[in-house]
Formats: C-alpha cells, structure tokens, sequence
C-alpha cells in the first residue's frame, strides 16, 4: 500500500446508558450537540481525519448503552481497532461498569491488553454533581496502561483528543509508532 494511502479503523464507543456516548460520536464527526436523550440502538458514523501525517477514516460505532452483563455482541468486538469506554464523571456506578466492560473485551478479544481511551464525559456539570473525582480516573488509568480524557461532548471540551489518543493507541499496537509516552490525564 502507498504510505499515503487512506487507512480505514474502526473505533467502538462502550458504556452505560445515558453517560454520552451519542453526544461525543456526534459531537466528533459533525460538531452538534443535542440536550435531547434519546437511546441507541447502534449507529455507525465516520469521519475522515489526518493523523501524524496520514489520512485516515474512523469507522465509529456507537452502540447501545448497558447497565450490566456483556457489554457488546460478538458481532460488534469483531475487526474493531479501538475501543473508547465512556463513563459519566457525575454516575459513579457507569464509572465501575467499566471494569466490567473491560473483562468481557479482554475475554472475547483473547487480548492481555486493549487499545482504548478511558473517558469522562459531563465535566461540564457543577462540581456538585461530580461523583467521580480525576485521581480515581488517573488510578484506573494507570491501572490499565491506557490513557484517559475527561470530557464534555456538550462545550466540546477535549472531544477530539479522545479520538486523537485512540487512533494514536491503535497506531502504537499496529507497529506504525514509536512509543513516545505513558498513560496520560486530560482534564484542562
Ligand atoms: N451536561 C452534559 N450533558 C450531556 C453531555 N453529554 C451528553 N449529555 C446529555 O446526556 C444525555 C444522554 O446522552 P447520550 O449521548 O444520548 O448518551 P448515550 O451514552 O449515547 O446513551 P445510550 O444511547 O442510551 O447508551 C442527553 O440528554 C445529552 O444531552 C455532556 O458532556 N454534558
Ligand atoms: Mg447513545
């Protein structure tokens, strides 16, 4: 393939119902945001992006959130490159469902490790409203070797860095970069 030839990946947005995950994808590939909840059954939308020099084009699902149990069919772990698991920095049990979500990937992938962005999404609500603080988000993120973003699809704050340190994950797996840092916190 040509160095500069279009190279297509597929990211997957997991999470607990109602944390953002639409809002982001939304807010990612077509800058709106839409105080609006209406639930997902799956989309998949894309946008076309140059990273590091190199086209891309981010295939993003965006499934339908869960509470519990298996977070994605096998259908939907099949040839995703990327994962982004989003929590709602003011839900505490959609930050501890992740744990969950991350086991049935490594399960169903066979994987030790997974290219993925752990994100908090809300940030935007009052401080009173925040039931998960960034050092419990830095901890997990340390944890789990990934790095984290905490978000707001609603100002558009950090959205796109969570789709720029996915990308970069998957590229870092596929050999196509040198690591250059460690697990990493966005919260300005
Ligand atoms: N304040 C605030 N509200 C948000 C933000 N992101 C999403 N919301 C709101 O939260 C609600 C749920 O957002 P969605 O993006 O539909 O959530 P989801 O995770 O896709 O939900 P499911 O599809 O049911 O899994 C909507 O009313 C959004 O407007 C945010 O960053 N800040
Ligand atoms: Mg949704």
């Amino acid at each position: 393939m040509a160095a500069n030839a279009q190279r297509k990946r597929r990211i997957a947005v997991l999470g607990s119902k109602s944390v953002g995950k639409s809002s982001l994808t939304m807010r990612f590939t077509q800058n709106t945001f839409s105080e609006m909840y209406v639930p997902t059954i799956e989309d998949t939308l894309s946008k076309e992006v140059t990273f590091r020099g190199q086209r891309y084009v981010l295939e993003i699902t965006d499934t339908a959130g869960q509470e519990s149990g298996s977070p994605a069919s096998s259908a939907q772990t099949l040839n995703v490159d990327g994962w982004v698991l989003v929590f709602s920095t003011a839900n505490r049990k959609s930050f501890e469902y992740l744990r969950t979500v991350r086991n049935c990937l490594l399960e169903s992938t066979g994987h030790r490790t997974l290219p993925m962005v752990l994100v908090g999404n809300k940030v935007d609500l009052a401080a009173n409203d925040r039931t998960v603080g960034s050092d419990e988000v830095t901890r997990l993120a340390q944890e789990w070797q990934c790095p984290a973003v905490l978000t707001s699809a609603k100002t558009n704050q950090n959205v796109q860095e969570v789709f720029d340190k996915c990308l970069y994950e998957v590229e870092k797996l596929n050999g196509n970069i040198k690591q250059e840092r460690n697990c990493c916190i966005s919260v300005g």
